[in-house]
């Protein structure tokens, strides 16, 4: 079918009957090279890097739900690479330059949207710390400024930056490249391309358990029956410790659920996108002129994918603090999704405890800028049997060995 403007029209008008699927919906086969579990970005990207840069398209994606329908529909959109330790910088950045040809790569308009990243300091203590992440992201060969409180003023006229306020602004740490992205997009766009390249993705097929033999992964059993395979990669994120326990093995994960607001849509008001560490909160403007914001955690443990009032109070409040203009918007709409947190707030990717299995998760509030790195990386560890050189720091060892990377500062939200 051709995308004219007339055939968009004509579409438009009768129900889009003749709208190609944008991913096929085979039957089940009983077995497959490979099964990944997941079909959110990372399960997704991870499918469409082994068919793309391994050769390896006899691979089954089951989803439990339906595509993108877990975190990666649910979550802000941002986009950035301003992390502080070696490891993390030279991964993220990898991720945001994949990111930067990914509308070419799958010929789908992800919608990139690269309008700076600006983190707010606001005592000196927080500005000490933002200059350090600077100088780290600089000699890291990832390109980023502090900003002083006259220039965020003038950068983002809405926000209050007087000294009166509870939070007065003392300057900002920016990076330019860091922005937004279409979340659904990116599913989508990595379904159809690893579909088109022989990927079978089936939704509505839960995994229930395995097939483990002498250590090695033999089947997965499914909803919809059993799929015999040697090499499995799990992405489920929020569920990782689920499926972890049902393979026998334990992580050292928490789940939090994370809540997002949006707001009615207004003109545009706000073209940068702010974090604050004081609130929390972290803010920016979607194309149709929503406020999309969010804050921190919710405060206990839970797979209750809703999260609770006085998050909801706090994130508002804190939203009013930066922009008190904002107060008479109202609130169009609030979700949640469960991240599950990994202590040092680093991600696990990596091989396993069990043969043949390899895992992506514990990305915690922060995993959508990763997605296309997470999935390059998961199937290049799923093809060679052997860690990425990027996610080699990631790995499950490194809770045996003690090196462990802390980043709960660049997560931006409190873990
Ligand atoms: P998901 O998209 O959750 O996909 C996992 C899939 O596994 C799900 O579809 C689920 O249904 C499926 N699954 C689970 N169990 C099973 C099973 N037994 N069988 C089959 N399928 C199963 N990150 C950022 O970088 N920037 C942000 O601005 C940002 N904002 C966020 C805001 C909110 C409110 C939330 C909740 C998260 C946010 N994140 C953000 C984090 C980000 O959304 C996630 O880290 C990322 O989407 C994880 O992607 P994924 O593919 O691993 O997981
Ligand atoms: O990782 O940038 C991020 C983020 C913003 C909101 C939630 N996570």
């Amino acid at each position: 079918m051709r995308y004219s403007a007339l055939n968009l029209f004509r579409e438009g008008l009768t129900g889009h009957k003749n709208w190609p699927h944008a991913w096929r919906s085979p039957e089940l086969k009983k077995s497959y090279d490979v099964v990944i579990i997941g079909g959110g970005g990372h399960g997704l990207a991870t499918a469409y890097y082994l068919a793309k840069n391994h050769g390896l398209t006899n691979i089954a994606l089951v989803e439990r739900g339906w595509l993108g329908g877990g975190n990666t529909g649910r979550n802000t959109t941002i986009v950035r690479s301003n992390y502080f330790f070696p490891e993390s910088a030279a991964f993220y950045d990898f991720a945001l330059k994949l990111y930067e040809g990914l509308s070419t790569d799958l010929n789908y308009n992800i919608m990139l949207s690269q309008r700076g990243m600006l983190s707010l300091a606001h005592s000196e203590h927080d500005l000490e710390m933002m200059n350090r992440s600077c100088n780290a992201m600089q000699l890291n060969g990832v390109p980023a400024k502090m900003m002083t409180a006259e220039e965020i003023g003038k950068r983002v006229p809405s926000l209050d930056v007087s000294k009166s306020v509870r939070y007065p602004i003392w300057g900002g740490l920016m990076q330019e490249r860091g922005g937004v992205a279409r979340h659904d997009a990116v599913a989508w766009g990595y379904a159809r391309q690893a579909s088109a390249l022989g990927v079978d993705i089936i939704q509505n097929c839960e995994v229930t358990g395995f097939d483990i033999e002498g250590g090695r992964v033999k089947a997965v059993k499914t909803s919809q029956g059993t799929i015999h395979t040697e090499k499995v990669g799990i992405a489920v994120a929020g569920h990782s410790s689920v499926i972890a326990g049902m393979a026998g093995f334990r992580l050292p994960i928490r789940s939090y659920a994370l809540q997002a607001f949006v707001s009615e849509p207004m003109k545009p008001v706000l073209d940068t996108v702010l974090m604050t560490p004081a609130t929390g909160v972290y803010i920016s403007q979607s194309d149709k002129g929503e406020l999309v914001f969010g804050a921190a955690l919710d405060l206990y443990a839970s797979y209750a994918q809703r999260g609770n009032l006085p998050v909801l109070e706090d994130t508002v409040a804190g939203l009013l603090q930066m922009f008190p203009n904002f107060s008479r918007v109202r609130m169009l709409r609030q979700w949640a999704g469960i991240c599950d947190v990994v202590h040092d707030s680093t991600a696990i990717v990596g091989k396993t405890p069990v043969d043949g299995m390899y895992i992506n998760c514990g990305w915690g509030t922060g995993g959508f800028k990763a997605i296309p790195a997470g999935g390059y990386t998961l199937a290049h560890t799923i093809a060679h049997d052997d860690p990425h050189p990027l996610v080699k720091p990631f790995s499950f060892e490194r809770f045996k060995t003690g090196a462990l990377i802390d980043e709960a500062a660049a997560s931006g939200i409190a873990h």
